[in-house]
């Protein structure tokens, strides 16, 4: 391997990118593909541990490629696990915590250091176009650097507080919890394990994680990555199977003290409510997805509109919770907006996401796949699919299927309101905004909501009606999606998110403790 230039990748520069960056992915997509086939262990106290079975891991982009062979961990890797973490715990959070602090960033540089393999992997592993492969690694070393700065800006958030007298010194801090779990998804299989994990040890818990089983390769990378900075043996576990056997074991384990779950709805809220059976209440930090809606207004510029959508609608194939899934556009400027939907939409390249050219992959798994197919039946059904609707068997043996957008779907249609996870969008036109409002607003959940209008006040009336966590005004390079730690934080409200609190912003590292006050008097 050449000596490589760092190149930062943010979603934001991803517009434009830097010609090299091209060079060094194809480079590193032969040279991964050229490790394939090799079997993975598990990570616990700082051993590779083995399971007796494996399970493959095969590429969606090429069902035929096997990338490696991941450990079908049991309960007793998962009580061991948790075991280790536990007795590593009182020496990691007695440690200061600028030594935590060096060994987090240390693991942050080594992520961005390795940022063209893992890319790499991570685009095979489970589809994702070179720029957002990309964009996901370096946003995990965004998300550690983040905490390390909240840590250190915050003193550990060590606070004096009011004082009775001379002689009370009174002080607020925080404290971690113990062993923290993290279950990460298999969409952003780099930030959404990296990114929470790194928060967690920051914070001087220590961490079991268990990622996707579609994901294990990118986590494994991870790991990697954290054991090569000098996290210490047992701080810092993975653990890897299914999630009704390791997953489960994980979250009914008495020992761990909190857990960082994103995925599905019904999974986050049944990991809530395994919780609280415990002896004590402990905290869940639940990122559960999305059904996000853009309003487009009549004084809209359908440009814009048209460009954010697309591209927040079919990124990642529409596998994001943050994907646009609903639209509503005024009638006066609906035709203008559909037709350059569908122009923009028929522009996209499907295939192999490695390609330069090809902007989307295939779906995660078969299960997606399938689900595809459902819902496409019957929005042929019920509603005017304007554009796709179609698997696109023609590509080869990988899951790719067409980005579809519906018009005319009946408004009690259950698609308006279950998110899909696929490049499904459903359009509707309307001729008051408040009515646009109460509709966007009459899901279960709240994450993400883009508008588009150039006019202030409208802007400032969206704002304060709509229901989301993470808004976005006539924002053309995604009008739902790309977020980036420091510049947007990122965290649900309703059935999107447990705490109220987001990623990537001032509240967030803190969720990782728990707050003592002290009181000395002499
Ligand atoms: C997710 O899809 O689970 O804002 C998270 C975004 C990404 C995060 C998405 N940074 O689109």
């Amino acid at each position: 391997m050449s000596e490589r230039k760092h190149i930062k990748v943010t979603y934001s520069t991803l517009a434009s990118p830097d010609p090299l960056l091209h060079e060094y992915f194809d480079e590193s997509v032969v040279e991964a593909k050229a490790g394939f086939g090799k079997t993975f262990p598990m990570y616990i106290n700082g051993e590779e541990r083995t399971a007796s079975q494996t399970f493959e891991k095969r590429s969606p982009v090429d069902l035929d490629l096997v990338m490696g062979y991941f450990q079908k961990g049991t309960a007793e890797d998962v009580n061991d696990a948790v075991a280790t973490a536990k007795a590593a715990f009182l020496a990691w959070s007695g440690r200061p915590w600028q030594e935590r602090v060096a060994i987090m960033r240390k693991a942050a540089d080594l992520i961005s250091e390795r940022l063209f393999h893992m890319g790499a992997v991570m685009s095979l592993e489970i589809g994702k176009n070179r720029l957002e492969a990309l964009g996901d690694v370096e946003e995990t070393a965004d998300l550690i650097r983040y905490n390390c700065d909240a840590i250190e800006q915050n003193d550990n958030f060590s606070r004096p507080l009011l004082s009775e007298s001379d002689k009370h010194h009174n002080r607020s801090v925080l404290k971690p919890y113990g062993v923290w779990a993290v279950i990460s998804p298999f969409n952003f299989p780099g930030a959404l394990a990296g990114g929470p994990a790194g928060a967690a040890l920051v914070a001087g818990n220590c961490v079991v994680l268990k990622p996707a089983t579609d994901t294990p390769y990118t986590a494994w990378l991870l790991t990697e990555c954290f054991r090569d900075a000098g996290v210490p043996a047992g701080v810092f576990n993975f653990v890897t199977g299914g999630g009704r056997s390791v997953g489960q074991t994980l979250v009914d384990h008495p020992d761990v003290a909190g857990v960082t779950f994103t995925g599905s709805y019904d999974v986050g809220m049944h990991i809530l409510r395994t919780f609280a059976q415990g002896r004590y209440p402990r905290p869940v930090i639940a990122e559960m997805g999305g059904k996000n809606p853009t309003i487009i207004s009549k004084k809209a510029d359908i440009d814009k509109a048209a460009m954010g959508v697309m591209r927040s609608a079919f990124g990642l194939q529409g596998q994001k919770c943050s994907a646009c899934s609903r639209v509503y556009v005024h009638n006066d400027v609906k035709d203008e907006f559909m037709t350059k939907l569908v122009d923009l939409t028929s522009q996209i390249n499907v295939g192999d996401p490695t390609v330069k050219d090809n902007w989307m992959g295939p779906v995660a798994n078969m299960g997606a796949y399938e689900d595809y197919k459902e819902f496409v039946a019957d929005l042929h059904a019920n509603g005017d699919v304007v554009f796709g609707g179609k698997i696109l068997e023609e590509l080869g043996n990988g899951y790719f299927v067409a980005p579809t957008i519906v018009d005319n779907l009946p408004l009690d249609h259950r698609l308006w309101k279950q998110e899909m996870f696929l490049p499904i969008v459903t359009v509707t036109g309307y001729e008051d905004m408040d009515k646009a409002m109460k509709m966007a607003n009459d899901v279960e959940y709240g994450l993400t909501a883009g508008f588009f209008s150039e006019d202030d006040d409208e802007v400032q009336w969206w704002l304060d009606n709509i229901e989301a966590g993470v808004l976005y005004v006539n924002r053309s390079s995604g009008a739902t999606t790309g977020a980036w730690p420091g510049y947007q934080s990122f965290g649900g409200w309703k059935g999107s998110g447990s705490t109220g609190k987001a990623a990537g912003s001032f509240y967030y590292v803190q969720q990782y403790m728990k707050e003592q006050s002290q009181t000395i008097v002499g």
